[in-house]
């Protein structure tokens, strides 16, 4: 990174898909300046530098916005190569990290969202059902890409802020449905990147408990 590099993440403490974007760059070593969005009260610059989606996160390197985490982390990914490699350098091996990437959002995230605020009917089942096929493509490497941390495990590990809600709210156990999905879980949670940026579950669960007793039922 070059002395003048500028690095602002338009952030949210709760959001996986902004701790994406911490993950990515603290595991590039980089430097960086967050700035908490009031979603409720969308800032101007957020307006600004995101208009399509008007979405956090956003990374603002030197001035110049890149939006969708996904798309971040590939970013970053290019940008700083000289340390950790967040995706493989062999194409085939890059479209499946992308692959699986992309599997967390369309099925997981998809999938968990109808735990609450009342599940709905064969909720959990299917989430069970979405985080086995994980489960079997981990199978007994350490990450998802093999040996190395990567894309596919920062989009998954994101989410392991809910992983108690889930739990909680779908009545399941995760390390008894998918033991090695809980030990990736645990050893992901064990890097500094990851500790850094992905807040505890139970805060995570109490944000969400408060917010859903605010809301009127309708
Ligand atoms: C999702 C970002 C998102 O949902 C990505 O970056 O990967 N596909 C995008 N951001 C939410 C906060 S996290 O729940 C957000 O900014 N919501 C505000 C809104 O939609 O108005």
């Amino acid at each position: 990174m070059g002395e003048d590099d500028e690095v602002i993440v338009l952030d949210l403490w709760n959001s996986p898909f902004a701790a994406r974007v911490r993950i990515a760059l603290r595991e590039k070593g980089l430097e960086f300046e967050s700035i908490e969005q009031d979603l409720v009260n969308k800032s101007s610059l957020l307006l600004e530098m995101n208009p399509i989606n008007k979405q956090v996160p956003v990374l603002i390197h030197n001035g110049k916005p890149i939006c969708e985490s996904t798309t971040i982390i590939q970013y970053v990914d290019e940008t700083w190569t000289t340390t950790t490699p967040l995706l493989p350098a062999d194409p085939y091996q890059r479209s499946r990290a992308r692959f699986w990437a992309d599997y967390m959002d369309k099925k997981i995230y998809n999938a968990a969202k109808k735990l609450w605020p009342v599940g709905q009917e064969g909720a959990t089942e299917h989430l069970i059902e979405c985080l086995k096929t994980i489960e079997s493509e981990l199978g007994d490497k350490p990450y998802l890409g093999g040996h190395a941390f990567g894309l596919a495990d920062i989009n998954l590990v994101s989410f392991s802020t809910m992983f108690y809600t889930w739990e909680k709210c779908g009545n399941f156990s995760l390390s008894a449905e998918c033991p090695k999905l809980a030990a990736w879980s645990s050893r992901c949670r064990e890097r500094d990147s990851v500790v850094k940026s992905v807040p505890d579950p139970l805060k995570y669960y109490d944000f969400l408990m408060n917010l859903l007793e605010k809301k009127p039922s309708n």
